[in-house]
């Protein structure tokens, strides 16, 4: 055993030190810690390409315009197996791996929640030892880098792919075609390595003719350049309708590439395309691919000799829908004159399929272009796809009940549930080593494979030294932030400090304003001398579309709070705020471990599901939340006991939006509880720091409008809230709360997720 283990260690060790000379013609030694990461990045994407393509006779593609990957060092080398021997080997050479991994670029190539779950899915799927690749676009600036100048939101490129990254360029390239105008492809691979498994791929496209240089101001560039824009940048627009045309765009590029790659792949392994579905399932991840289904239509038709109703069978019983949202403005709905102008091939083929929908079904609900010439891409999916999924139980309950009801009741069979998951891998291993190491010290290291695994924590609830153990690794992970904090933002924060977080892409329905009031109230109580038992740091990280302009107003907001907060004498031992800049994937692995108070606050039935509570939940944090998404399914595994829920449950939201007699205002003049914090936000205290334009139209907004019902649940937030802080302080009661938080987290594992894929829809082997 031993020997063996000496073996593998030596084995790392002389890989890196052949990397490190074959590169720089140095040891190791004499390397900076950005020579030894690309050492480190050429050695890792070989020993990768050693474990072999995963193989099968079918295969699923999840097809998605967004991959939010993150960096990968640290999770390719926990999958290969090879993390501790590699920090030892640079431990004994006096180099530190964690400092190494910070020189990793961050590549963003997601909006939040919907990308993030396909890069965690992407893990699984490997790791499950399932054939599986992903299909997308490969941005070259990504999301955009938030930098916060006069307490506003400011946008700058994220450049990210530098001369030697985990892409490999493959020499593999498609023509595409707008109508007449003619573009080449590229392809670009990154290896996804499974835990202890084989590699599968992430396949980005990318266009020959892309040019960085036209990128100008901040994300600034030429619209109508798309040989030379065309992945340039993600779409910054969550669960808003951008209406552009490059948006279509780029939706066609990737699934004509798509589209064309998997049939290159069924012909180059001999398989007979009129049994496509036997080889092949596509995942469509929300309706940003949804055109891969006419696209493959179109080619199975014009160029495979299929006839209308074979390749129309065919592709249907290939492609599945995963639905991620609810809000209607998030809703595809392309207008015909779009795509036409874009994709004119495709357009007959959207009006045959809308025909044949029109003669079978007159509900005009369920049309594909409406009386006003908008194609729902939504529809398209549901009836030219077998599976139409949600992500969490109450939200597949939503769309089939409301949303999608007069869908339902034409495919009851097509609808199913698939409750999100996320990555133990990533999400505990790599960003909690600490926590991990004292799961396997006390259950085994069997968990690792399967998390349900994580419930034999439930036998040792009582077990006063694991308890103090777990609240010593929370304290050890706040440290290290509150020195990352310190160094990042400027920010000095209280380590003994009841850390509460709510990190997430800003939108209304989501309510950090709601947060911001509680922060009001707080305030205001210290300064009338009512000073909390425990002093509170209430951390958040958001970024928000350009054009959302009330998001843009709610990140003002709470910069102005941090301000005034933080330098209030009075106020500044008691409590802090903090908004970090840039809230990245990279920064989640850093605040999560760290918090003790997971805000979800979301308007009960707008949150799909929610990811972010469920990473929460494994590093130990007590939920604060509605009933709303996952929170609901949480809320079942840990019990009444382990969580905090307040707030109007779904039913009744939907009700007041059926009935429309939400009325903001008379919350407002009933509570002097609410109206003094709404009032603050234009109080000439906030106004002397921020921009009195951008405070007076939250505050407005707030009041008369309210679109997502802030101030319905503002009263029972700020009680449910004071009660967990008051709970802080029973440690025995709170350190139980988190092994309970712990040990039921098992649920969550995105390998149970990607199980009941699996069983229930692609049925690979
Ligand atoms: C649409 C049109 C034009 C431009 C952009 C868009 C667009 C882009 C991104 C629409 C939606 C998104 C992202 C949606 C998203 O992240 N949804 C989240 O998905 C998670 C994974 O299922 C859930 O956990 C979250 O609840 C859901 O909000």
């Amino acid at each position: 055993m031993l020997q063996r283990k000496r073996r593998k260690t030596m084995n790392v060790k002389a890989n890196l030190e052949e990397a490190a000379q074959k590169m720089y013609g140095r040891a190791i030694k004499e390397l900076d810690d950005r020579q030894l990461y690309f050492a480190i990045l050429n050695m890792t994407k070989d020993m990768m390409n050693g474990k072999g393509v995963i193989k099968g006779s079918k295969k699923i593609y999840y097809i998605s315009a967004e991959f939010l990957i993150g960096k990968l060092l640290s999770n390719n080398l926990i999958n290969l197996g090879i993390y501790e021997e590699l920090d030892a080997v640079l431990r004994e050479e006096g180099k530190e791996l964690c400092r190494i991994e910070e020189v990793e670029p961050e590549p963003s190539l997601g909006n939040g929640g919907l990308g993030r779950l396909a890069a965690c899915f992407l893990d699984s799927i490997a790791s499950l030892g399932l054939p599986g690749d992903g299909i997308g676009l490969n941005y070259h600036f990504g999301l955009f880098k938030q930098v916060f100048k006069d307490r506003q939101q400011t946008a700058e490129k994220n450049d990210w792919i530098e001369e030697q990254s985990w892409l490999t360029k493959t020499d593999i390239s498609f023509p595409v075609y707008f109508g007449k105008r003619k573009v080449m492809s590229r392809l670009y691979d990154i290896d996804v390595i499974g835990y202890e498994q084989g590699m599968n791929k992430l396949h980005l496209f990318d266009i020959e003719t892309i040019d960085e240089s036209i990128v100008k101001d901040g994300i600034d560039f030429d619209k109508a350049d798309i040989d030379k824009n065309l992945t340039l940048f993600l779409y910054p627009d969550d669960s808003d309708e951008a209406g552009q045309q490059l948006r279509i765009y780029q939706q066609y590029f990737m699934v004509c590439n798509g589209a064309q790659l998997i049939l290159k792949e069924m012909k180059d392994n001999g398989y007979d395309l009129h049994r496509l579905y036997d080889h092949v399932v596509i995942q469509i991840n929300d309706t940003h691919p949804t055109m891969v289904i006419p696209e493959l239509i179109r080619i199975l038709t014009e160029e495979e000799g299929f006839d209308m109703d074979e390749a129309i069978d065919v592709v249907s019983r290939t492609c599945a829908y995963t639905n991620h949202t609810i809000l209607a403005e998030a809703l595809e709905k392309w207008p015909v004159k779009y795509l036409q102008k874009v994709v004119p091939q495709l357009m007959p083929i959207i009006w045959e399929l809308d025909k044949r929908a029109s003669i079978k079904y007159k509900d005009p609900s369920v049309q594909i272009i409406d009386d006003n010439m908008r194609v729902h891409m939504a529809h398209i999916d549901i009836h030219y796809g077998f599976s139409v999924n949600g992500v969490a139980a109450i939200h597949t309950e939503i769309l089939k009940d409301t949303e999608l009801n007069n869908f339902y009741k034409i495919y009851p069979e097509k609808f199913n549930n698939k409750t999100n998951g996320i990555t133990f891998r990533r999400w505990l291993l790599s960003c909690n080593r600490e926590l991990a190491a004292c799961i396997t010290k006390t259950i085994g290291a069997g968990y690792k494979k399967d998390a349900a695994e994580l419930e034999k924590l439930m036998e040792h609830l009582d077990d006063t030294a694991l308890l103090k153990e777990i609240r010593a690794i929370k304290k050890t992970k706040k440290e290290e932030l509150v020195s990352y904090l310190k160094e990042n933002e400027g920010q000095e924060i209280n380590p003994e400090s009841i850390f509460d977080i709510q990190v997430k892409r800003l939108h209304e329905y989501k309510r950090q304003q709601m947060n911001a009031l509680y922060i009001i109230h707080k305030y205001l109580e210290i300064k009338g001398g009512k000073k909390p038992a425990t002093p509170i740091t209430f951390i958040f990280g958001a970024k928000a579309a350009p054009a959302y302009i009330i998001a843009q107003d709610i990140i003002h907001l709470l910069l102005c709070l941090q301000e005034i907060v933080n330098n209030d004498p009075d106020v500044k031992d008691h409590m802090k705020v903090v908004m970090v800049e840039n809230y990245n994937v990279s920064y989640a692995e850093k605040l999560i471990p760290a918090c003790d108070i997971s805000e979800q606050i979301s308007l009960a039935s707008k949150e799909a599901s929610g990811t972010g509570n469920m990473k929460f939940m494994l590093n130990g944090a007590v939920t604060l939340g509605t009933s709303d998404g996952a929170n609901v399914e949480i809320h079942e595994l840990v019990g009444d006991d382990n969580i905090y829920i307040f707030g109007e449950k779904s039913e009744r939201v939907i009700e007041h939006y059926a009935k429309a007699d939400y009325v903001s205002k008379s919350f407002y003049d009933k509570s002097s509880v609410i109206k003094e914090a709404v009032d603050f936000i234009t109080s000439s205290e906030v106004v002397k720091v921020g921009s009195e334009e951008r405070l007076n139209r939250l505050k407005n907004e707030l009041i008369n409008k309210d679109w997502f019902m802030t101030l319905l649940d503002l009263e029972d937030y700020i009680a449910t809230k004071d009660k967990m802080f008051e709970d802080y302080r029973d440690e025995a009661k709170w350190e139980k709360m988190m092994l309970v938080n712990i040990a039921k987290a098992g649920f969550f594992s995105s390998d149970r997720t990607i199980a009941e894929y699996n069983r229930d829809i692609w049925k690979l082997n």
